[in-house]
């Protein structure tokens, strides 16, 4: 058969931090090829697809031999002459594999590669761009993009300890006005951290780079620069991963920046008065990832108002999302597809989400590459938000670039998302602000 798989070739390839990756190649009996690059997570739930790498000296640990023979000599063998065009068998027969959660054996990295070379060869075969060979014919709208403004965390030498100041455009009605939106407050944002003194740069996703005194300066220093950029007034609010995993210890969360810590009570007001003071419309994982009743308490007093996104505390796993449901907690899910280990248990992970009325975020991980595919999954998969890191560095700008390129294709019925892809509860409060701001944008 034409679409059958006639051979997997893994190689090395190098990742936004300089670090090993794998990248597969994906040849079927046609002669048509797919490909897909692994990405890296920074800080990674401990229940999540591992990257399989070699430790040792060299690159500093990071290398991927190992996955690498995996792939010629434990994939390869397994999925030739597998049709491409059954991705939930390809993936199962990858599963097959290696069916523990954490995936040690093969590799995260090898998997997902590979299981993304698998949907780019049959998006090929049928002569559509992938969103639309995802999308089957149903209407897809363009999502509402999360980027990044500082980094923090683990991205940033814990120069700052949450880990993402994001902007969510909601007052945009298309995904390039959105983008316009993240531009001007980027660049107005290094402007203030210019004018404030100190080192310039980059943290890992493109983000400025933190130099504050405190977290909450620098919520601070977001809230003004939305405001100088001219989009204070409800079109663009603040989006925050504060990957409380990393700051979890013995039973209390620790800001070591400000050497303090707090117990769950104590932690949640701290949260809870951050989201009165700044305009905040979306936390992720504010507690811990075993913490649930801190999930749950935080979902009750705030999941009514803003999305809470679970990213190291659900890992993409559809389990973990069907007990989040039944815990009441959460009312969004991060979506990294190398966090489960194929294209197949990812979708299955969002289709279970979005079931419950969630919110759901298709998310790129901190080590990245020139690799689109999450771009295609966002748009063809109808996700509603996509988080790409910032607004700088080519391996975030070829995403962002990329979701342009599909709206404006024959954009007619691409439309955008804003507001609608939050979960259903918290839009009711910021449809006014999203209004009001529209009109006075048109207004300038
Ligand atoms: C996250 C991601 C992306 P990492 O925590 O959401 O920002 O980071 O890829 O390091 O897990
Ligand atoms: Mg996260």
């Amino acid at each position: 058969m034409k679409t059958s798989i006639r051979a997997v070739n893994g190689f090395r390839v190098w990742d936004s931090r300089g670090r090993p990756t794998v990248e597969v190649e994906l040849v079927l009996e046609s002669g048509i090829t797919g490909r897909g690059i692994a990405p890296s997570g920074a800080s990674c739930g401990s229940n999540e697809a591992v990257d399989l790498r070699d430790g040792g000296a060299s690159y500093g640990g990071y290398g991927v031999a190992r996955a690498l023979e995996n792939v010629a000599h434990l994939i390869s063998p397994a999925l030739v002459g597998l049709d491409a065009m059954c991705q939930a068998s390809v993936d199962a027969r990858l599963i097959e594999l290696d069916a523990s959660s954490t995936r040690d054996k093969v590799g995260g990295n090898a998997l997902i590669a590979t299981s993304m070379a698998v949907l780019h060869a049959a998006a090929e075969t049928t002569g559509k761009p992938l969103w639309s060979h995802l999308a089957e014919g149903r209407a897809i709208s363009m999502p509402l993009p999360e980027v990044q403004i500082f980094g923090g965390g683990a991205h940033a030498g814990r120069r700052v300890d949450v880990q993402d100041f994001l902007v969510m455009p909601v007052g945009a009605s298309t995904f390039d006005e959105a983008l316009c939106i993240c531009a001007d407050i980027y660049r107005i944002a290094g402007e203030c951290m210019e004018a404030r003194g100190g080192r310039m740069g980059v943290a890992d996703e493109g983000g400025w780079w933190p130099n504050f005194s405190s977290n909450e300066e620098a919520l601070q220093v977001l809230t003004g620069a939305i405001e100088r950029a001219g989009y204070g007034n409800g079109e663009a609010m603040i989006s925050l991963d504060i990957a409380a995993s990393g700051l979890y210890k013995d039973g209390y969360y620790r800001l070591a920046m400000e050497d303090r810590q707090f117990d769950s009570d104590a932690w949640l007001d701290l949260v809870c008065s951050w989201v009165a003071k700044y305009p905040i419309l979306s936390i992720e994982d504010p507690v811990a990832e075993d913490d649930v009743l801190g999930m749950r308490k935080f979902t009750d007093v705030l999941g009514d108002k803003i999305q809470i996104i679970g990213d190291d505390y659900l890992v993409t796993n559809v389990d973990r999302v069907s007990q989040a449901i039944t815990d009441g907690c959460c009312n969004a899910v991060l979506i990294k597809p190398n966090q489960v280990g194929t294209i197949t248990e990812a979708k299955a992970t969002l289709d279970r989400a979005r079931d419950a009325g969630w919110g759901t975020v298709i998310s790129a991980r901190s080590g990245e590459s020139e690799d689109v595919t999450i771009t295609h999954l966002a748009i063809g998969w109808n996700a509603g938000q996509l988080k790409v890191g910032s607004f700088s560095r080519s391996e975030r700008m070829a995403k962002w670039n990329e979701a342009l390129r599909i709206e404006r294709g024959g954009a007619a019925t691409k439309a955008f998302s804003g507001l609608g892809a939050l979960p259903i509860k918290v839009r009711a409060g910021q449809e006014d602000a999203q209004a009001s701001g529209r009109r006075s944008r048109v207004a300038r």
